[in-house]
């Protein structure tokens, strides 16, 4: 239960997000630009979609959507995973998910802090995919000892920033004033740093490595590489980035454009190239962009495995290159592949693909019915249900975005290692499975709609 001395933690996060958002526009204008764009899509969307609009206000989203994002950042080390979860836990934020991108060619593995339940992902989405480093990964052992050795001497939270973590643990929350404080100094561990930490010659030769490594280990702190605005209609914002001067990415990653949105469809725009000084040394970092996404149904395991044969299918058929050179032949054959894919809510849940949350509709008085099956109530109106919103990210779009911002170049062959075990050791927690996740939000809002319904009571959350 929420302690009235303290802020509340989903107020920080919105706090928090705000305040992020605000610094990277700064730093990265075009994503002032983006966010123009997406803002007025949505409003245009909303306009011409009444049904659409309803729908959100009904299952309580509208309010969420202007204030959505993700951001990205990658780590280096255990201990600055593990002390960036106690950082996010103070703002309500949650370890969810476990994803190995060594298969994709980039090495790092990752996972995502989020809100975790309706009350707080309503309250505000925000969350970070979180990378961390494979230095195991890098052949040559002098230079993997070289960039542990940068990595371990620096310090990525201020001092104060530290103390309030500690303090938010011992006392379980932080008054407003401390939790402002915290919000600022939080901040200062995602701002960029045009001073590097490495000589230009190392960054070169950890650049050579991997284009990966040099952004992790050459800077003093995970600066912040994109923020990504929820939009309503991807195509349309993709198709207008170019007459805003941003340029966008080959493709959209994910499923194809469909009447029942599924899971997530994310584009980004280049990587800028940014000045940086190496020990007096001009030079030059191509790192941080702006994304775009669009968030539909969350599947089931079974949902979730013909979305994987079908892209593995669409991909086997038609791989995108890097310059959009095959981007409508990509188009086309993912469209084509996920024809196999039923359209229609009725055969999405008859076949058990993607998740639901039950919802009353006001018909009958709480109390008063006797029935007690919820197919039955569904069917009588009782009940309605609504597709549950994927909350979480997909490896192989992630692999992607990274891709199309570290160069089609970047690609390496690494034998996949995916090491939940390790990374939830050095994270100092094990990460939320999604799909369990998603199961108990289905199962709670039916029982919580029947348990009104004939006794008149809300269920115990
Ligand atoms: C993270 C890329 C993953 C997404 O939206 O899938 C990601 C990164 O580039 O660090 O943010
Ligand atoms: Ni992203």
């Amino acid at each position: 239960m929420t302690d009235p001395r303290f802020a509340h933690p989903d107020d920080i996060r919105s706090r928090f997000s705000a305040a992020m958002s605000a610094m990277y526009r700064t730093e990265v204008p075009a994503y002032g630009t983006l966010m123009q764009i997406v803002s007025d899509v949505n409003d245009g969307v909303l306009a011409a979609n009444a049904g659409l609009k309803a729908d959100l206000e009904n299952t309580d989203q509208l309010a969420r959507i202007s204030e959505e994002r993700h951001g990205a950042i990658r780590l280096g080390t255990p201990a600055e995973l593990s002390t960036m979860r106690r950082l996010f836990a103070v703002m309500g934020m949650a370890p969810v998910g476990y994803y190995d991108l060594t298969e994709a060619g980039v090495p790092v593995h990752s996972t995502a802090f989020r809100p975790v339940g309706e009350a707080a992902l309503r309250r505000n989405p925000f969350r970070v995919f979180t990378s961390l480093l494979r230095l195991d990964l890098i052949e040559d052992a002098d230079l993997r000892d070289t960039a542990q050795t940068v990595l371990d001497a620096r310090q990525i939270y201020t001092p104060r920033c530290l103390e309030l973590i500690d303090l938010a643990e011992q006392n379980g929350g932080l008054t407003e004033t401390e939790a402002d404080e915290f919000v600022a100094e939080a901040l200062e561990t995602f701002r960029w740093h045009p001073e590097a930490n490495v000589s230009a010659d190392l960054y070169k030769q950890l650049h050579d490595a991997h284009r990966l490594i040099a952004d992790v280990v050459s800077f003093r702190g995970p600066h912040i590489n994109h923020l990504t605005p929820r939009t309503l209609d991807i195509d349309r914002v993709q198709d207008l980035m170019p007459e805003y001067g941003i340029a966008p990415k080959a493709v959209v990653e994910g499923p194809p454009r469909r009447e029942h949105p599924i899971l997530l469809r994310q584009t980004s725009f280049k990587a800028l190239s940014e000045a940086v000084n190496f020990d007096g040394i001009p030079g030059s970092h191509t790192a941080r962009f702006g994304e775009i996404e669009a968030r539909g149904q969350a599947l089931t395991p079974k949902g979730r495995a013909l979305y994987d044969q079908l892209l593995t299918e669409t991909r086997q058929k038609c791989l995108p290159a890097g310059d959009g050179s095959n981007a409508d032949a990509y188009m086309t054959a993912l469209q084509d592949t996920f024809a196999a894919f039923p359209d229609d809510l009725a055969a999405i849940r008859e076949q058990g693909l993607g998740y639901f949350e039950w919802s009353l509709t006001g018909k009958g008085t709480a109390g008063q019915i006797t029935e007690t099956d919820p197919e039955a109530l569904l069917a009588a109106d009782y009940l309605r249900i609504d597709p549950i919103i994927y909350e979480d990210f997909l490896p192989v779009s992630a692999a992607g975005i990274f891709q199309s911002n570290l160069g089609d170049d970047s690609a390496q062959e690494f034998t996949a290692s995916p090491n939940q075990q390790r990374f939830e050791a050095d994270l100092g927690a094990t990460v939320l499975n999604e799909f369990d996740h998603y199961q108990q939000i289905e199962d709670q809002s039916r029982i919580r709609c029947v348990t009104i319904l004939t006794t008149g009571a809300a269920a115990a959350e």
